[in-house]
């Protein structure tokens, strides 16, 4: 069958406050269309759908309308998990229902262990979980107490519960896993000129040499599709770019089309080109309000997250700063600023363990607003503080 995975909707996600959602939906416009364009069997949702266990009602109607217009409108089965940052209880809710027009949803560990049979692919969907989950569902099952104790890690009790799928696998049919999870590569896959992988690892990460038995593993969690273990153990990456981190790589984002009979290609690939695009700059000031400068910028269309560079803020005292880049460049969702006395030292960014919590609160403001707080703000932090120490 073919599949087209995508993770890491988030919808309802917010910006340092501006709204994504007509980021997200014309992202999804890219997705609906690319799906009727392949004609997919399917959609892959691999969790992270909301942004918050409680999402916004605007939030809900968008993904309620994004749905329909998929499963309803269009007849595509959707294949959806809930991933950490979705309230699992609550994003179940229609589920049974739901599976009547080839919609399923799991959302708890105890749903997991039904997969669901297509011609020629079994497709297990194993939401996000955490060990005391496990616990509690191995315990529900009669497991003896000794081994239930012995779910410490997500490791631990993610074999229990592979072991268990590969006992319902079908060898005749293709095997294909949505699940979401931090997943690093197995020892032989380790690209070691890679940034990227040596950054996952820990107690929190699962190995992939677990998941042998899949032919695809389709991932959600990390944001990145570069994050990918193997080339059949995949994240497809979020469909936008959700910070400043992100937009500082030029690459687009995108989901896959997968034929389930078949090895997972880079040609799988599928990019979505945003609709309004976040653009960093790095510039000084002179640069930054020089007509010749910014008339070949995308002004008043796509985002600027604007760092100032070499900045002597004595001359600009009295310059209400976000407010002259903002009549230049429309939309800035982040200003930041390099003084000019720290021109030569190495740091980016200071060490946060050597701020004091007021000044943590006050730099946070000002890279925020791009003012400093008040006295009167000052003074209302300094309590709060006191306060809290108090306690
Ligand atoms: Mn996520």
């Amino acid at each position: 069958m073919k599949l087209l995975h995508t993770a890491d909707w988030h919808i309802g996600r917010t910006l340092n406050g501006y709204s994504l959602l007509d980021e997200q939906k014309y992202a999804f416009k890219q997705i609906l269309q690319i799906a009727k364009d392949e004609h997919v069997d399917g959609i892959v949702v691999a969790g992270d759908i909301y942004d918050r266990a409680i999402p916004s009602t605007e939030a809900i109607t968008t993904l309620n309308e994004m749905f329909k217009i998929l499963n309803i409108d269009n007849h595509f089965p959707i294949y959806a998990i809930s991933g950490n940052h979705d309230g699992a209880k609550r994003l179940n809710y229609g589920r049974d229902w739901m599976e009547f027009n080839n919609f399923y949803i799991n959302t708890l560990l105890e749903e997991s262990f039904k997969p669901i049979e297509t011609n020629d692919t079994q497709l297990f969907l194993l939401p996000f979980f955490d060990p005391m989950d496990a616990r509690v569902y191995y315990q529900k099952k009669g497991l003896d107490e000794a081994s239930v104790k012995d779910i410490r890690t997500i490791g631990d009790a993610m074999s229990l519960v592979l072991d268990d799928m590969y006992k319902l696998f079908d060898p005749a049919k293709k095997h294909v896993l949505v699940t979401h999870f931090a997943v690093s590569p197995s020892a032989k896959d380790i690209d070691l000129t890679s940034e990227t992988t040596s950054k996952v690892g820990g107690l929190e990460t699962l190995n992939a040499t677990q998941f042998d038995k899949f032919d695809h593993v389709m991932l959600g969690h990390i944001h990145t599709r570069f994050a990918s273990p193997s080339e059949n153990i995949r994240y497809s990456g979020s469909p936008i770019k959700f910070n400043v981190k992100e937009a500082k790589t030029t690459t687009n984002k995108g989901f896959y089309i997968v034929d389930t009979t078949k090895k997972s290609e880079r040609t799988d690939l599928r990019e979505i080109t945003p609709g309004t695009d976040l653009i960093v700059l790095n510039e000084t000031w002179e640069t930054l309000v020089d007509p010749k400068f910014y008339s070949k910028q995308p002004v008043d269309q796509d985002w600027f997250a604007i760092t100032i560079k070499d900045f002597d803020r004595t001359k600009h005292v009295s310059t209400n700063i976000r407010a002259q880049l903002q009549d230049i460049y429309g939309t800035v969702v982040e200003l930041d600023y390099k003084n000019i006395e720290n021109k030569n030292t190495e740091a980016e960014s200071q060490d946060i363990n050597q701020l004091n919590d007021e000044s943590v609160v006050d730099q946070f403001f000002e890279s925020i607003t791009g003012n400093e707080l008040s006295k009167e703000q000052k003074s209302i932090v300094d309590d709060i503080f006191v306060e809290l120490r108090s306690e």
